[in-house]
């Protein structure tokens, strides 16, 4: 399995019901690694981008509307298959319908209103760390004191 890098947002709804640290040691505890992290109010044009497959969608107008209500933070995170790994830990769109033991299973109840954004390939991956993090430099290249125990260093990092 390859070493990904991938895109998560913590959207407004989460950064609102204080549920950014939860949410972001659920990343950290699976063993995930931090290479990026910022917090903004994003402009409209940006989101629109962001959401562009979704543009014919009825729930496109909402959408946009509701990250551009509040403050957002941009992860990027890097890991082993990172890209399935952080759609299974979020779980289905549908907050209601998502597994318990999931972000979105343990913590909504919404469709709309699902707490967590998560690249779902690699070209959106690629595109969507490129819209987020733009400057040369914001992703940081580093090595984590244990990755030898997150990982088998002789079966996954050779
Ligand atoms: P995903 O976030 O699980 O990848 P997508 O289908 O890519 O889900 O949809 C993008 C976002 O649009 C969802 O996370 C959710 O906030 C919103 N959304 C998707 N489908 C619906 C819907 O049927 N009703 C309301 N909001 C929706
Ligand atoms: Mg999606």
């Amino acid at each position: 399995m390859a070493m990904e890098r991938t895109l998560v947002l913590f959207k407004p709804d989460a950064v609102q019901r204080g549920l950014l640290g939860r949410i972001l040691t659920r990343f950290e505890d699976k063993g995930l690694k931090v290479i990026g992290l910022k917090m903004r109010q994003f402009e409209r044009g940006l989101l629109e981008q962001h959401y562009a497959v979704h543009r014919e969608r009825p729930f496109y107008p909402n959408l946009v509307a509701y990250m551009g209500s509040g403050p957002v933070v941009a992860l990027a995170l890097e890991g082993k298959g990172a890209i399935e790994v952080v759609r299974k830990l979020m779980g289905k769109t549908n907050s209601a319908q998502a597994e318990p033991g999931t972000i979105r299973g343990d913590f909504g109840m919404s469709f709309s209103n699902n707490l967590v954004h998560g690249s779902d390939s690699p070209e959106a991956a690629a595109r969507e760390l490129a819209l987020f993090f733009p400057a040369p430099g914001e992703l940081v290249t580093w090595t984590p004191a244990n990755l030898g125990w997150v990982y088998s260093v002789k079966e996954e990092l050779s």
